[in-house]
């Protein structure tokens, strides 16, 4: 389907403050155009790049070298769990990784038996990763109840059960994701900085890619170059974007983005927030306010709420959390940055102690850089031997 075709002409609705109405202006054909030959010219020099790796591969390993069949392919399967994705990851939580694994082989190998001193050892080493006061306390019942009933010995096995533990607390439970395939609402919310607008335009391009029709609304009118952000995300997408004066009350221009929203079709809203009003108890007004006008206009929508978390803030993330979850129905995590953090230990501590789920995680500024949060991966990647 093309993109001149009616339903992905991007459109810009511009509400005048005076009159109140909102007019909508459709971004020209050529900047369309422009864009869409950007990302073509950059898919084939990737597709060219992955095919040379291929060839390459191929011919080191002897085999005949016909390459270049399978490496177009990449795209759709490089969603969710992309060897990229993984790799970088990886590398950001080498830090945490390394100092973690150090810290535990010296436990484990300089302990002969699991007593009170080697608890309080591993009490430390947790603690410091930014696992968390009361999370290490979890974990470590957790692991002392699994020694006793597995008549465990060997300080070494328990590097297994603390894994296990830690995956057992971050869980995604089956309808994580049910928002994609139903008509939604994602209500993006967190302080300034941490990747809420990045965060939208990621989703955007990935519920693109799986056919949705995709409405974003941006909701942070505070600041112009949120919009402009946006516009490009939206663009880039193929998504209509919903956007209202500078300055202007963001409810208005959530009540525009749901009336679209309903008269569209669209498949999935996603609404970017501002991270900073004039004041804190501002922004939380704010966000109850446009939560209200979603739960009055669009009551039949499937909501979700995902608060952007940033990875490097360590045992801040938990605090903000908090106070988010007291305006707001939080029921899923975004860990942005975890490309630079050394402090992987927070998505265990935040979802252990608020009882949210991670959903996604970030690793880069790139649409690929986010993807599905899995426990097994995470806990695994922050455990890994070095090769
Ligand atoms: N390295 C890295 N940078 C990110 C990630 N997510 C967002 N950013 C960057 O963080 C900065 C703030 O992001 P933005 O989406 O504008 O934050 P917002 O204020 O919450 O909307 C931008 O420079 C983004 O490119 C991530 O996962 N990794
Ligand atoms: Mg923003």
């Amino acid at each position: 389907m093309s993109a001149f075709d009616y339903d992905y002409v991007p459109q810009v609705i511009i509400r005048d403050e005076k009159t109140g109405v909102g007019v909508s202006q459709s971004v020209t054909q050529e900047e369309l155009l422009a864009v869409e030959k950007r990302e073509a010219e950059k898919k084939a020099a990737e597709e060219a790049a992955l095919s040379a790796a291929a060839e390459k591969a191929a011919a080191e390993a002897g085999a005949d070298a016909h390459a270049g069949t399978s490496a177009a392919e990449g795209d759709e399967a490089a969603e969710d769990s992309s060897e990229g994705f993984w790799a970088r990851l990886f590398r950001g939580l080498f830090k945490s990784r390394k100092s973690l694994k150090e810290k535990l082989a010296f436990i484990f190998s300089g302990f002969s038996e699991i007593d009170d001193e080697f608890y309080e050892e591993l009490e430390e080493v947790l603690i410091s990763s930014d696992i968390g006061v009361r999370t290490t306390e979890d974990i470590l019942d957790d692991l002392r109840n699994m020694v006793k009933e597995r008549h465990i010995k060997e300080p070494a096995d328990c590097r297994e059960l603390l894994m296990e533990s830690m995956k057992e607390r971050m869980k995604t439970t089956e309808s994580s994701y049910d928002y994609v395939d139903r008509t939604s609402v994602v209500f993006v919310v967190g302080v300034n900085g941490v990747g809420k607008t990045t965060t939208v335009g990621k989703l955007a391009q990935k519920l693109r890619k799986r056919g949705k029709k995709v409405l974003i609304c941006a909701a942070d009118t505070f600041r112009a170059a949120a919009v402009e952000q946006l516009t490009e995300w939206a663009r880039r997408a193929n998504a209509d974007l919903i956007k209202g004066a500078e300055g202007s009350d963001p409810s208005a221009v959530v009540f525009d983005a749901v009336s679209a929203a309903k008269a569209r079709k669209a498949d999935v809203l996603l609404i970017d927030t501002a991270g900073r009003l004039h004041n804190k108890k501002n922004l939380m007004n704010e966000l109850s306010k446009m939560n209200s006008v979603i739960d009055r206009e669009f009551p039949e929508a499937y909501r979700e709420t995902l608060l952007v978390l940033d990875a490097t803030t360590g045992q801040n993330a938990i605090i903000q959390a908090q106070e988010f979850s007291e305006v707001t129905n939080i029921t899923g995590l975004v860990m942005t940055k975890m490309d630079g953090t050394a402090k992987g230990g927070i998505c265990v501590a935040v979802e252990n102690e608020l009882h949210i789920p991670v959903k996604y995680i970030g690793v880069g500024e790139q649409v690929e850089d986010l993807a599905r949060f899995d426990a097994d991966q995470f806990v695994d990647a922050l455990f890994a031997e070095e090769e």
